[in-house]
């Protein structure tokens, strides 16, 4: 790193901490206004978790068209997706296009870990630094970290002594990993893994996944996208985009489905009889994807509806695994259908039926420790070369905590984090002016196609923005009494809902201490749209300008 690419006391209208797709949009559209924006990037190239995430068979799980910016008709024509469900290199690809087609690259500094952003009260500025040795500072401080950045390493005894090649999913070398001849262990069953195992199973000699909890899994159906399909979407693309934004739940969906039809979709289970229900279940796990969880209207919300639609996928998977007790292993039982994140495969189940691919139960067999030369179970040593931890992420309040911000008195925001994420719409904090977090802990985010909830959040600081400069405010903030009543809310929201049943990452249940509080929003990104929209319509209700 050239030292005469270090800022030395810098000043800009905007810092962003991030390059990842949040911070590319906020970067572009600031410049639109005329802002000098200054990014800190902590990898070596713009892409954020698709910099970070390389592991054997990452790709997206929602699908390509949608899962893309909608602020550019011309790049959104232009762009060509292989396939439904975009691989990593070829998301991460398109970031790159992005910083380069809209001349970004120069405002961004690469390898800058954010370390601390305190606020100066007297001069209204936030004042950031890097590990790297940057100061800069601006009045507007934008949050773009992403809501699984941070890596969580599990604390299993001596997981640090293993001699062996040691790999995190999220955190994956840059070079080609090759597994032929060896014998390779990997440690849970998220997502991650659960895209890693088929291809890590396809060369490796031995694979061996140590498994706690089993998630629900289904089908892709992933394959190259057909041009015709391609043609008339892109015909489409702004009823597309309109219908994603206003959607009920996450921001996918097809248009051609219209909301009033009385498809299982819009039915109570209650209302379809066991045959009703099962063929909806396999039209859907023919059709492929995550928006499996949208089969029957209550599915997330009634008990006895998610556990009909569980049934339905544990039978699928005793249908598929030839072993019985791999089988009853990996049927999930400790939490309803969708509460964790649904996982979406390319042959995952199938996997299990290689003679070469072994499920351990760690439930039944517990890990005692990790040696030097693999893991030690009760009554029994593994022997692996490498091993891969798929362990997951501190979500949502991670990678903010991990930064010293310090806002008005030098409250620090892990501090006022301590019992939980406490914002006003998932924007902003009380205490933190100037400070906007997007897709932060409180807003649709990662119940939401994340590109849509991102759009939607720099709009409306862009809005908010162009407000104050027409008013001629140089501060915003928010009151403890709005967010209060938003936590409040957003609480409300999740516990008329499946999701506090699980012990998930979305309750900060895989990080041990952290308290439990289901962090998103789960309103729906359209209802969430709405009400932002409300917001800024009563005269920017909550915020306070000065
Ligand atoms: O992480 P996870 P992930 N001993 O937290 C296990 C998104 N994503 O990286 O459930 C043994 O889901 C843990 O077990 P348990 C997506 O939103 C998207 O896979 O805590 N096991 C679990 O099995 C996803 O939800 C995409 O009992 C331990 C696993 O590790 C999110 O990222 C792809 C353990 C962690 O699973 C996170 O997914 C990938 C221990 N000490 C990810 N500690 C797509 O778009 C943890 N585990 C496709």
């Amino acid at each position: 790193m050239s030292e005469d690419n270090i800022d030395r006391n810098a000043r800009f209208d905007a810092i962003v901490v991030g390059a990842g797709f949040a911070g590319l949009c906020t970067l572009h559209r600031f410049r639109q206004m005329g802002l000098s924006t200054r990014i800190y990037e902590m990898g070596t190239d713009v892409g954020g978790t698709w910099y970070w995430n390389r592991y054997p068979g990452a790709r997206c799980d929602a699908e390509s068209l949608a899962y893309s910016f909608s602020f550019s008709p011309e790049l959104e024509q232009e762009w060509e997706w292989s396939e439904r469900y975009a691989p990593q290199p070829e998301i991460l690809k398109y970031a790159i296009h992005v910083s380069e087609r809209f001349d970004l690259r120069r405002d961004i500094r690469f390898n800058r870990k954010v370390k601390t952003a305190h606020f100066n009260q007297g001069m209204g500025v936030w004042r950031v630094t890097t590990a790297a040795g940057d100061s800069a500072v601006a009045p507007l401080l934008i949050m773009a970290t992403g809501c699984l950045s941070k890596p969580m390493v599990p604390a299993i005894q001596g997981v640090d002594s293993f001699a062996g090649k040691r790999y995190q999913a999220s955190l994956w070398p840059h070079e080609p990993v090759a597994f032929h001849g060896e014998r390779v262990g990997i440690i849970g069953t998220g997502s991650s893994a659960v895209q890693a195992i088929p291809v890590i199973a396809s060369t490796a000699e031995h694979l061996t996944v140590f498994q706690r909890t089993p998630n629900f899994s289904v089908p892709a159906v992933n394959g190259p996208l057909d041009p015709g399909f391609v043609d008339a979407f892109k015909e489409n693309y702004r009823d597309h985009r309109d219908f994603h934004k206003r959607g009920l739940t996450s921001g996918f969906g097809d248009l051609e489905i219209k909301p009033r039809e009385r498809t299982p979709a819009a039915m109570t289970a209650a209302e379809l009889s066991d045959e009703a229900l099962a063929a909806a279940c396999e039209q859907y796990w023919q059709t492929g994807g995550a928006r499996f969880m949208g089969v029957v209207g209550d599915a997330l919300i009634n008990k006895d509806a998610n556990q009909r639609v569980a049934e339905f996928i544990h039978r699928k998977i005793r249908a598929t695994v030839k072993d019985p007790q791999t089988a009853e292993d990996l049927c999930p039982t400790s939490h309803p259908v969708g509460t964790k994140r649904i996982c979406v495969d390319i042959g995952y189940y199938e996997t299990f039926n290689q003679l070469h691919v072994r499920l351990v139960n760690i439930n039944r067999s517990p890990i005692e420790r990790i040696t030097a030369k693999g893991v030690q179970l009760r009554g029994e040593h593994v022997e692996l070369d490498t091993l891969i931890l798929a362990t997951g992420f501190d979500a949502m309040t991670g990678a903010l905590n991990d930064i010293d911000i310090r806002g008005t008195n030098g409250q620090q925001l892990k501090e006022k984090w301590a019992e939980g994420p406490r914002t006003y719409l998932g924007l902003m904090i009380a205490g933190f002016p100037n400070l906007f977090t997007i897709t932060g802990p409180g807003s649709p985010s990662v119940l939401s196609n994340m590109l849509v909830s991102i759009e939607q959040h720099v709009d409306f600081i862009c809005s908010c923005l162009q407000h104050m400069s027409r008013k001629g405010f140089k501060q915003v903030q928010t009151g403890l009494d709005h967010e209060d009543a938003w936590v409040a809310h957003v609480n409300e929201v999740a516990h008329a809902t499946l999701f506090p049943k699980a012990g998930s990452w979305y309750m900060g249940a895989n990080i041990p201490g952290k308290p439990r509080v289901f962090m998103p929003y789960a309103g729906g990104v359209g209802p969430y749209r709405e009400l932002c929209d409300s917001v800024a319509k009563d005269n920017w209700r909550g915020f306070v300008f000065s």
